[in-house]
């Protein structure tokens, strides 16, 4: 293992500090250990029960290989129907914490409160009861990607009754769950959903509107967010006394060239355009961040628009979203290298507007299951460090973390929990040496599952699946068995020879 990963974790343990060993160290007391899923990737039933239809059951019906061998998550882990065998997978690994999201559309069929579906209510009901009788708490996400259909039908996040359509979806959720649960995420990373919906159209709803589907769909996501929160401050804050935040995802940016100015400021654009693009007026001033504004006026100006492709807040809108997050929930899974890239002749587009190149550094490590996830454990502690200075020290949550492995997978996943050793050596050094103030860690994900385009071919789970076998049992990989060690020690063992 070690000579296999050695390259690896040189070059991945960039700190000034790399003498400092945390191993053996304990995380902070009421550390929180946590799992996470989210609905479609895991329950199946999609029309069980009187379940509405959502943008995902949608695109994934309509095939066009647009999906990994068209297929769905129509069955996937059956989650609705065995919820129990994911509580024993919870309780195995002694989770203080699990994190999971409503489906809007089993809940609200057509995503409107007028009509209910008890039937998915009951089905929460019985997972936030039983969690909480296992002393689990349970981090509820009201939305991960699957938009009731009808909404969709209705302009869905390009559309400003969407915005009045959550808001009354949460204050429904609230009022319904909210007695138990204390841990509320309202959107989960909505970079993705407005880049990759709205925009390149890759995932549900499809929609290909480069240029101007992201940054429409991200404005109506932010307010629909600050709308959800202000209504539990103010309906529901006083008698539950919870927490509401939303899940961002961000890569770590450096720059190509570390003495280039250009690729320096090409990384900034890089996490602006992402990160900053939500946090900025969330938890800062209610408008976007400066660097996006004028990179994107500018670029319109050059490509003949008098006005900038980035809508613009009221001033009543900034008042009305400016510090609507109670802590930082953050998704990470890796870092890139970023190169000045002049985009004058390009068509618009986001990536366009953002001039920035980038460039996985071939020496890292690259997780088998998504040609994406460059492994790069010391790029969490900077973008942790970045958001304890950008936003003033806020509670941090790493709300996902993961590696995936292809399908098949081997249930020893030696290379994979090393992975996971050295991203939770960075965490340490986090909390530690840098003050960052993380109260909890979650795994991406409790188990392997439907994973978007990728289907089954990306395994993330600490449970295996077996989706050819009907019963889908759930089997621990060692990393669920070395991921259980640090929860019942709070810590890392330390590591022999
Ligand atoms: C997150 N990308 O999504 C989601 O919250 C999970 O649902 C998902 O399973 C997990 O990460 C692993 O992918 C992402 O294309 C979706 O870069 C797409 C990307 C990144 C994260």
């Amino acid at each position: 293992m070690a000579s296999a990963l050695s390259g690896a974790s040189s070059t991945l343990d960039s700190s000034s500090d790399s003498s400092w060993n945390p191993e053996g160290i304990s995380f902070p007391k009421s550390f929180a250990w946590g799992a996470s899923t989210a609905a479609y990737q895991v329950e199946g039933g999609w029309d069980a029960d009187g379940k509405g239809p959502s943008v995902w059951d949608t695109f994934t019906h309509q095939g066009g290989d647009r999906v990994f061998k068209n297929q769905t998550g129509d069955v996937a882990c059956g989650s609705y129907a065995l919820w129990e065998e994911d509580l024993k997978c919870i309780k195995q690994l002694g989770l203080t914490h699990y994190r999971f999201s409503l489906s809007w559309s089993r809940l609200l069929p057509d995503g409107k409160t007028g009509f209910i579906n008890q039937k998915g209510v009951e089905y929460y009901d019985k997972m936030i009861d039983s969690l909480l009788a296992n002393d689990v708490t349970p981090v509820v996400t009201l939305y991960h990607f699957d938009l009731p259909q009808r909404l969709e039908d209705q302009g869905g996040w390009r559309s400003g009754a969407t915005v009045e359509a959550f808001d009354s979806y949460a204050q429904f959720c609230f009022r319904t769950f909210g007695d138990r649960v204390k841990l509320w995420i309202t959107i989960n990373e909505p970079y993705v959903m407005a880049e990759l919906g709205y925009a390149e159209g890759t995932m549900a709803p499809g929609i290909k509107e480069l240029g101007t589907g992201a940054y429409l769909a991200a404005h109506n996501m932010i307010k629909a967010h600050a709308a959800a929160w202000h209504t539990y401050d103010r309906l529901f804050r006083k008698t539950q006394g919870g927490l509401v935040s939303i899940a961002l995802n961000s890569d770590w940016a450096e720059p190509f060239d570390p003495n280039s100015v250009a690729d320096q400021e090409a990384a900034k654009r890089h996490v602006a355009f992402c990160l900053d693009w939500f946090a900025t007026p969330i938890f800062l001033n209610g408008d976007y961040p400066a660097i996006m504004k004028s990179q994107i006026s500018a670029v319109c100006k050059r490509q003949g628009s008098p006005s900038s492709r980035l809508p613009e807040f009221t001033q009543e809108e900034k008042m009305m979203i400016k510090g609507t997050a109670d802590f930082f929930s953050l998704n990470y899974y890796t870092s890139r290298k970023i190169k000045h890239r002049d985009n004058t002749h390009s068509p618009p587009s986001m990536s366009a507007d953002k001039e920035a190149e980038q460039v996985t550094d071939p020496s890292w490590p690259v997780a088998t299951g998504s040609s994406w996830l460059a492994v790069v454990p010391w790029g969490l502690r900077r973008l942790l460090e970045y958001i304890k200075d950008t936003y003033n020290h806020p509670i941090i949550y790493i709300t996902e973390n993961g590696f995936s492995q292809s399908d098949p997978a081997a249930l020893d996943d030696t290379q994979r929990w090393e992975y996971f050793r050295l991203t939770l050596l960075e965490i340490l050094k986090a909390i530690y040496v840098d003050g960052v103030q993380l109260k909890g860690y979650f795994v991406w994900s409790l188990l392997d599952n439907f994973e978007w385009t990728c289907g089954y071919r990306s395994r993330f789970g600490l449970f295996h699946v077996d989706f050819e076998n009907p019963a889908l049992p759930r089997v621990p990989y060692k990393s669920a068995i070395e991921y259980a060690k640090v929860i019942a020690n709070n810590g890392l063992m330390k590591s022999h020879g």
